[in-house]
């Protein structure tokens, strides 16, 4: 036995040329026999990187082999994940510790400046023309959903995607996802006449953190009622931890078998789509566009058909959607950097890179509001929207690799060891960072009401953010979409009450009406103005939910609480007073555990006191005036 294993140990060392390593490593030596051969490859590698404390630890042959064996499994993994492999990741790491410990400047040379792009207004000819244009493109796109991530700043324990958007019906953020682009996908391909993709497909980014989670919401909920294989999902792998400037992996403080690993980044998009082929397929059924949204944000969709339009109009390469940015908010601005050499980008600065980039380029009160009120620098709400061919012929080149970052907690100013172990970092917004200036990179900028809520901070942190800067918990998520239907209304011609203040986890926000409709309501401005006339009306301590799609306002007088189910084929005018007690809204405290923690989160309940519903269940034309 001793001598086949020394026997074969000699083999694979003189095959594969590592005894000079391996005598770095002699507890690896001595188990070399345990290995396949492309797990002795693999061990090379990590030797050649100087990674041998991998195996400092590592017994005599014959104790704990499995675990020995599950290491090299882990360490094939992250190789294969990794575009270049775990040399080429450990080489960037070298480098970007050592810029990091240099404090070099990542944007030096670079003077940034405001960009011009398409800012549009709510409503107005332009707006509404870019709606139709968007929509009409709509079914050759493909739309990919970011969420892999652990939503830490929330704390929540679910996932996002499962979180209620709004407590009036209980929609799940994923559900109101999948429900609009049906929505699109049936309008979009009514209007294409049979010509063309019919359907729009949806790819997800899960993690280990999200992906079974995600599958089962989607599978006990019959996908929303999207085809099951109309949605794939792409599960992005974590990397490897680093703990030091040499970029030595950090072994897994619970299993010494395996190497820490932490999130790469939402970047890790790009990668994924180029190498499960998704992006090749897309295109080659015809497909134009790719639509990249994040978990929570329960706006988007008011916002992306007039922005896809303005992608299709301008022929834009890359549109990214922004806001106006309240200082130091926590969004990338987005921004135009222009190099001494003569090279310039429109680019996303990280928020927490944009002060300092302001401050060494001669802004010396760095992220500060200008006479608006707002940053110069637009927001990045990531939400992005790529032409597919320009977009896959540049991942051809870069295999989807997107440049990275590094962020170490330093124990002090030598920056020689880290408080907790660093890993590399890559977001999906800096994709144009590899553009040629040839390419076509634009932005649209709407108004934050109609595009952007996103749920990402809990109670105590949303309390604390500055007074006048969005709070973006889950209070003021759901708050801001009663807002902005209620203003949608409004603009088509409903008298909606203004809203009153009140104070939830001690964030002061505007209560509207709540006003919620099914996407296929209402995906555009016309849409909804199509759908209301006469002399509507909406008190303040109102609530109404339209929860199909040929649903009529005529001459509502509503004050009270008012829920109406369709199905399509049925066509339901309303009219008429409607008077009741309605559904009141009752406050929560965050820290009360006897609540479910999807209520306490954004502080407040629904107490349906009384309302008037009805359910419209075969197809025909139906009026209710009550
Ligand atoms: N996500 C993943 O899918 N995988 C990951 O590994 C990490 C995240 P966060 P962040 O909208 O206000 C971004 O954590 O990264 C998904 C922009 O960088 O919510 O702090 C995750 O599930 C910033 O420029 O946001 O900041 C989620 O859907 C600004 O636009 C999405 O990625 C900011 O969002 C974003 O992750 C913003």
């Amino acid at each position: 036995m001793a001598s086949s294993t020394v026997g074969s140990t000699g083999d694979a060392l003189s095959k594969l040329q590592i005894d000079d390593l391996a005598s770095a490593a002699p507890n690896l030596r001595k188990n070399l026999a345990l290995l396949s051969p492309q797990q002795v490859e693999l061990a090379k590698m990590l030797l050649e990187m100087n990674q041998s404390h991998l195996f400092q630890h590592w017994p005599e042959p014959g104790v704990e082999d499995d675990e020995k064996r599950a290491f090299f499994d882990q360490v094939a993994r992250l190789h294969a994940s990794y575009p270049g492999g775990l040399a080429s990741y450990i080489k960037t790491a070298r480098e970007l510790l050592a810029d990091s410990k240099a404090g070099k400047n990542p944007y030096e040379g670079f003077t940034p400046s405001v960009p011009s792009g398409e800012t549009l207004t709510f409503a107005d000819d332009n707006f509404i023309r870019y709606e139709e244009a968007g929509v009409r493109e709509a079914r050759k796109a493909a739309f990919v959903l970011v969420a892999g991530g652990l939503g830490e700043r929330l704390g929540y324990n679910g996932i996002k995607v499962a979180l209620p958007l709004e407590s009036t019906t209980g929609t799940c953020f994923l559900q109101h996802y999948i429900e609009s682009i049906l929505a699109l996908q049936e309008t979009s391909c009514r209007l294409a006449q049979g010509e063309g993709p019919t359907e729009i497909p949806l790819a997800i980014m899960t993690s280990d953190d999200t992906h079974s989670r995600t599958l089962e919401l989607l599978e006990k909920n019959a996908y929303f009622g999207m085809k099951p294989s109309q949605v794939k999902l792409l599960k992005q792998e974590k990397v490897a931890c680093l703990d030091d400037n040499d970029a030595r992996l950090a072994v897994d403080p619970n299993n010494k078998y395996r190497i820490q690993t932490k999130p790469h980044g939402h970047g890790d998009v790009h990668s994924l789509l180029y190498s499960s082929g998704l992006l090749k397929e897309w295109l080659g059924a015809g497909r134009k566009w790719v639509l990249f949204f994040q978990d929570t944000n329960g706006l988007l969709f008011k916002a992306i058909p007039a922005s896809l339009g303005v992608s299709a109009t301008n022929g834009y390469h890359v549109n990214s959607l922004a806001v106006p940015r309240k200082a130091k908010e926590a969004i990338g601005g987005i921004t135009k950097l222009s190099h001494k050499d003569g090279r310039t980008m429109v680019i996303n600065v990280e928020y927490n890179q944009l002060d300092p980039l302001l401050r060494a380029t001669g802004y010396p009160d760095g992220d500060v509001n200008c006479e608006t009120g707002y940053s110069p620098f637009p927001g990045n709400i990531n939400q992005l929207i790529l032409e597919i061919g320009p977009y896959l012929e540049e991942l051809s080149k870069t295999g989807g690799a997107i440049k990275e970052f590094v962020n170490p907690k330093y124990k002090d100013s030598t920056k020689t060891a880290f408080k907790s172990s660093t890993r590399l970092e890559c977001m999906m917004q800096d994709y144009p960072k590899t553009l040629p200036p040839s390419a076509r990179v634009g932005f649209t900028v709407m108004d934050p009401w109609l595009a952007y809520a996103p749920v990402k901070n809990n109670p105590e942190d949303a309390a604390k953010v500055p007074k006048g800067n969005p709070y973006h918990s889950a209070t003021s998520g759901e708050m801001a979409i009663y807002r902005a239907n209620s203003l949608i209304l409004r603009k088509a011609g409903v008298k909606v009450d203004d809203p009153v203040q009140a104070v939830f986890n001690g964030q002061e926000v505007d209560v509207w009406p709540r006003i919620v409709w099914k996407p296929k309501w209402g995906l555009t401005f016309s849409e909804v103005k199509s759908k209301v006339s006469g002399n509507c009306s909406i008190t303040g301590k109102s609530t109404i939910a339209l929860k199909g799609r040929s649903i009529y306002l005529e001459d509502l007088a509503l004050d009270g609480a008012l829920i109406i189910d369709a199905v399509d084929g049925a066509e339901v005018k309303v009219g008429g007073s409607v008077q009741n007690a309605g559904w009141i809204i009752e406050s929560v405290d965050f820290k009360d555990t006897s609540v479910p923690e999807e209520v306490r989160i954004r502080g407040f309940r629904i107490n349906k006191v009384e309302q008037l519903e009805r359910a419209f269940k075969e197809p025909g034309k139906y009026s209710l005036k009550p």
